[in-house]
């Protein structure tokens, strides 16, 4: 019998009004039914959020719920195997990346943004009053309630956390719907939430779809206070639409078209091992990958031919398995997508330098939404596979003469999320990154993360930053106590 996969509400698994099917996309079989939520059960869901607020939790001390948080991550680190499975099963992605990113990084968004919590003070101002006698402004800090959570699929427990930690740490409650593609790791939390005593209605879980179902749900729900979510750009546009009404806070991390630019006096060794992991991470499914690579005319053909090479060596097979490099596409839904883009690349006049089809993966792997990676050269900078986003392991590559050039095609987007920048030159790093409209610039570096940094994107790619300080301002609403002396 398959695995069954609930809505977690008030600390209680629960049936919601129908089920759907967790497909795992390396296989093609099913990997869980799971429980979907409607307006009932989102209502549910937050009225027990709400309740939540006013109960041990909304009077814990920062120093308690972070010493809270911390055993959620301790308890996370303890369950590595369950959540990795649980991760793989949902995504087949390699165990490689998903023991060294996904799992570790859940864990520590909850340990890194407890502690951050802890330490941040808040702003004063000594003010001056026509008797001498002055005022002293101080600036409180105070949750904001109920706090709705939307997640994509690619990074599920990873990119839920870097939500949920500092949403907690800063002492709101949480109503979350993971991806329709992802649901395991977002319900296993629930499980841990209840194993270290975090109380009832905190942290609850509804499943579904967007449109008519769970996500729509809490969009439109008058007691969430805020929505934060990741994931395309246009759902971010019908996000914003429907929370409108409530005049709800928003933070949006949106999709991106993200250059990386290999200069003349680059390194060629890192940067090729670089762009490597920038373009076919994760299958390309990071929304921070490079779709879009400029290189320096000098190093062009080498590149473009080692890149090659690099693409056709990856490993695809059990994604158990240490060996395997390469996991599939997150669902069908989505091979057919990125396939569509593999044919209108040629229509458009690219060159495929490798790639462009479906591979041999195995007897076992044989319904799996495999695909091959894939490098395009040739197409004019209006190409719509060079403007729009893919989301697969592809990228376009096209030669520059100058760095001048190289920031204009840069920026010749309307996306604006991340960039890498490959350079041993000093000042051209500096003024390279400056120049580039994106929210993140790696210089000889990609996905590196330091979590006190302002992370989002500009253009069509965010709104608002998180991540440190940045993080708890989202979540958090100032108020200023003004006290006449
Ligand atoms: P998506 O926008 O299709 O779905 C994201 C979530 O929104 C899902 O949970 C989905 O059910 C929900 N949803 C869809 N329509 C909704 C609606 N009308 N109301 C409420 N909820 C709704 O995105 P995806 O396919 O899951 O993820 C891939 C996309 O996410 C890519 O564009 C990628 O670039 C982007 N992404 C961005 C970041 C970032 O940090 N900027 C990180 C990861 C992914
Ligand atoms: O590392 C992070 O904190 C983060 N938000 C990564 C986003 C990756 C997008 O797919």
């Amino acid at each position: 019998m398959a695995n069954t996969l609930k809505l977690f509400i008030d600390g209680e698994f629960t049936e919601g009004r129908s089920w759907f099917d967790d497909i795992n996309p390396a296989t093609g079989k099913l990997a869980a039914r799971v429980a979907e939520a409607g307006a009932d059960e989102v209502d549910r869901a937050v009225q027990a959020a709400k309740r939540a607020l006013d109960g041990p939790w909304g009077k814990m001390s920062i120093n308690e719920r972070g010493a809270l948080l911390a055993k959620v991550a301790d308890r996370i680190m303890e369950r590595f195997d369950e959540f990795l499975a649980a991760e793989i099963n949902d995504t087949g992605k390699p165990v490689s990346w998903a023991s060294r990113i996904d799992i570790p990084r859940g864990a520590a968004n909850f340990r890194i943004f407890a502690n951050q919590a802890r330490s941040f003070g808040s702003d004063a101002y000594m003010q001056s009053t026509p008797d001498g006698l002055g005022a002293v402004n101080y600036v409180q800090r105070r949750p904001l309630g109920v706090v709705g959570v939307i997640c994509p699929w690619n990074l599920p427990l990873l990119l839920m956390t870097w939500k949920v930690g500092p949403a907690l740490a800063a002492g709101n409650t949480v109503v979350v719907k993971p991806s329709e593609e992802t649901p395991a790791t977002a319900t296993l939390l629930g499980e841990v939430m209840n194993e270290v005593g975090i109380p009832k209605g905190v942290y609850n879980v509804v499943h579904g779809f967007g449109p008519g179902s769970a996500g729509e749900a809490i969009t439109q729900h008058p007691d969430v206070s805020a929505i934060t979510f990741t994931g395309e750009s246009a759902t971010g546009e019908a996000i914003m639409r429907t929370a409108a009404s409530g005049l709800k806070k928003l933070s949006f991390e949106l999709g991106g078209k993200n250059p990386a630019i290999i200069f003349e006096d680059a390194d060629f060794e890192a940067a090729l091992a670089g762009t490597m992991r920038s373009v076919f991470a994760n299958c390309g499914q990071v929304c921070l990958c490079s779709e879009r690579v400029y290189v320096h005319r000098s190093h062009y053909d080498r590149f473009v031919e080692e890149l090659a090479k690099g693409a056709q060596g990856l490993v695809r097979g059990n994604p158990f398995a240490d060996t395997t490099t390469m996991g599939p596409l997150i669902s069908e839904e989505h091979r057919k997508k990125v396939l569509s883009y593999y044919e209108l690349a040629k229509q458009e006049g690219a060159e495929v330098v490798t790639g462009g089809g479906v591979p041999e993966v195995g007897a076992e792997f044989n319904e799996g939404s495999w695909i091959e990676p894939t490098i395009w050269t040739g197409l004019s900078h209006d190409a719509r596979c060079i403007q729009e986003e893919v989301f697969g392991p592809v990228c376009h590559i096209m030669p520059f003469d100058d760095e001048e050039e190289a920031v204009h095609l840069a920026n010749d987007t309307k996306y604006g999320l991340a960039s890498a920048v490959w350079t041993t030159n000093l000042s051209q790093a500096h003024r390279v990154a400056q120049q580039i409209d994106s929210g993140i610039v790696w210089v000889n570096s990609w996905f590196l993360r330091d979590l006190r940094t302002p992370f989002g994107g500009v253009k069509a790619s965010g709104i608002g930053r998180e991540g440190g300080i940045y993080s708890l301002n989202f979540y958090t609403e100032l108020k200023n106590i003004c006290v006449k002396l």
